[in-house]
């Protein structure tokens, strides 16, 4: 069988490897398409014939089990197109390469796939009041969780004077990973962020709410595709004005997906995520005498000796320790969480199994 490769849908990220996913994952009548935007079971996708809106199937509605086994804006999904006007429907997901995950709102331990099949994370930052390097480092731990490459865009450059000193010290807490300095209003850096763009490169903006990220997709479009809202005069907060998060396609063949700024970042991480942001503690703790050493004490401890002789920051170590409790948190809430989800599954298996074996009755 012909395995389907569709030009139009290679400007959005579709390559050989997803086209042998979806030919192994598909023998029916469907397409693959890109799911652009997501509101409450509704999608938006684009496939070969064009935008179309779609929902799920039933059967895939019943197997799916938690809240990230949907499709998310980013996902290439099978879906079968109808010819007279009515939904697509969704009958899989292709398995994701990568996926920025976050904790629901509200619910307790659901996971929320905010992004799938990222290349490259664009992590934004207002050069305001806004500017915040732990809230950096925050960031990073999740962009390494998942999977995607991280850049950090310093957004805003018009309104600070000492640019090279914000940008020394974003590099100060990301090693390795490349900072731009841009500003969506004067144009400022924006060839230098389009040359990170490669055809089919899908990119995410992330950052707190009115840090810039809708202003900066305008701005490399060209046109006021998506809406912007001024931030708060005292403390540059923003106003949640993007309020779904959306595909975009670029002129030159790469997509970004626009957010809205998270009101609360908690890290769902693992430790290796947390290696990676905290390089320099992590290549220090090779050497502590224990090897589950926690740097806060222990005899041996190649971290603290580091700290002592300045070869790692206060507020760096601090930050570590925070992140490291926080993860800790999340990852035993995690567990709890799944094991009550278990035992609910097995409560309904064992209920529909009464059911079907009622002794008959006399
Ligand atoms: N001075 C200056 N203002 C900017 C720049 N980029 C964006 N802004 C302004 O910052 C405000 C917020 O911009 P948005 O693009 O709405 O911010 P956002 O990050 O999309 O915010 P949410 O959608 O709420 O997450 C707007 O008033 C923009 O005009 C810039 O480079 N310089
Ligand atoms: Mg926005
Ligand atoms: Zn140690």
């Amino acid at each position: 069988m012909d395995k389907p490769f569709i030009p139009m849908l290679e400007e959005l990220g579709w390559s050989p490897l997803w086209a042998n996913a979806f030919s192994a994952d598909n023998s029916s009548n469907c397409v693959p398409a890109r799911v652009l935007r997501e509101h409450r079971g509704a999608y938006s996708l684009l496939c070969e014939a064009g935008e179309v809106q779609a929902e799920v199937s039933g059967r895939f509605r019943h197997s799916a089990r938690m809240r990230r086994d949907f499709p998310t804006v980013g996902d290439w999904v099978a879906a079968e197109i109808p010819h007279i006007d009515s939904r697509a429907v969704i009958h899989s997901v292709l398995p994701r390469h990568s996926a920025f995950v976050r904790r629901s709102a509200g619910t307790k331990g659901e996971e929320q796939v905010v992004a799938a099949n990222v290349d490259t994370v664009f992590l934004v930052s207002g050069l305001d009041h806004d500017f915040n390097l732990r809230r950096i480092e925050r960031y990073l731990t999740l962009a390494y969780e998942s999977g995607a490459d991280p850049i950090i865009v310093l957004n805003k450059a018009d309104v600070l004077e000492d640019l090279e000193h914000a940008r020394q010290q974003a590099e100060g807490v990301a090693y390795g990973v490349p900072v731009l300095v841009v500003s969506a209003a004067t144009g400022r850096g924006l060839d230098e962020l389009r040359k990170t763009f490669t055809a089919g490169m899908t990119g995410a903006l992330l950052g707190s709410s009115g840090v810039g990220k809708s202003t900066l997709v305008n701005a490399l479009l060209g046109r006021e595709a998506l809406r912007t809202a001024a931030v708060r005069e005292n403390d540059s907060k923003g106003r949640h004005t993007t309020s779904h998060r959306e595909l975009i396609p670029l002129p030159g063949g790469a997509v970004l997906i626009d957010t809205p700024g998270m009101r609360e970042l908690q890290l769902l991480a693992d430790d290796s995520s947390l290696a990676q942001s905290f390089d320099e503690i992590a290549e220090a703790s090779v050497h502590c005498r224990f090897k589950d050493c926690s740097h806060t004490g222990e005899p041996g401890c190649a971290v603290q000796a580091a700290l002592a002789e300045g070869r790692i920051e206060m507020e760096r170590y601090e930050s570590y320790l925070r992140q490291c409790k926080e993860i800790r948190h999340h990852q035993i809430e995690q567990d709890i969480h799944q094991q009550i989800e278990e035992k609910k599954r097995w409560k309904a298996i064992h209920r529909s199994m009464k059911f079907h074996h009622k002794p008959e009755q006399r």
